[in-house]
């Protein structure tokens, strides 16, 4: 009897800790995403699209950024930026990712430094419990960018308060 009633004790903890372990999913596929210029008609849902073949372009910019909106609130452990497959994959360099609920209040999330080669991709961790509705990824140096990821994946699960 006493071993049955440990054993339920387990089961009953088990089953606890199964529930409330969170479930990551990529929270950024086809949600709405803002360059901070575009280059001919290339289109920025792009990195959003679950294809590694095709890429978004921001003009020419000293600092070029994007920014997802996730529309609700998640917590946000791991960001996968994948640098264009075709060619030109150093063109993602030196850039920042930040996370916040509100665009004018944003929080460092990872930085990348150096030059990605054609289809490299690049995971970032971002800080414990992070939590927000935005995501945005910004190079930080050089004079004459060009932002062209392939595809921009934020693993999170959604914070319901
Ligand atoms: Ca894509």
């Amino acid at each position: 009897m006493r071993s049955l009633l440990v054993s339920a004790l387990i089961c009953v903890f088990h089953l606890n800790a199964i529930s409330t372990h969170d479930v990551f999913t990529n929270v950024a596929y086809s949600k709405p995403v803002t360059l901070s210029s575009r280059f001919k008609n290339v289109p920025e849902s792009n990195i959003v699209n679950g294809l590694l073949s095709d890429y978004t372009h921001t003009s020419a910019e000293k600092f070029p950024w994007l920014r997802i909106d996730l529309r609700v609130r998640f917590k946000i452990r791991l960001i996968e930026v994948f640098a264009r497959s075709g060619c030109c994959g150093n063109q993602l360099h030196d850039f920042d990712i930040r996370v916040g609920e509100n665009i004018h209040d944003m929080h460092f999330c990872g930085h990348f430094t150096g030059h990605a080669f054609t289809g490299q991709r690049i995971a970032t961790f971002c800080p414990h419990n992070t939590v927000g509705r935005y995501v945005e990824l910004q190079i930080v140096s050089g004079n004459v960018n060009y932002l062209t990821p392939a595809e921009v994946l934020v693993w999170g699960v959604r914070v319901k308060h």
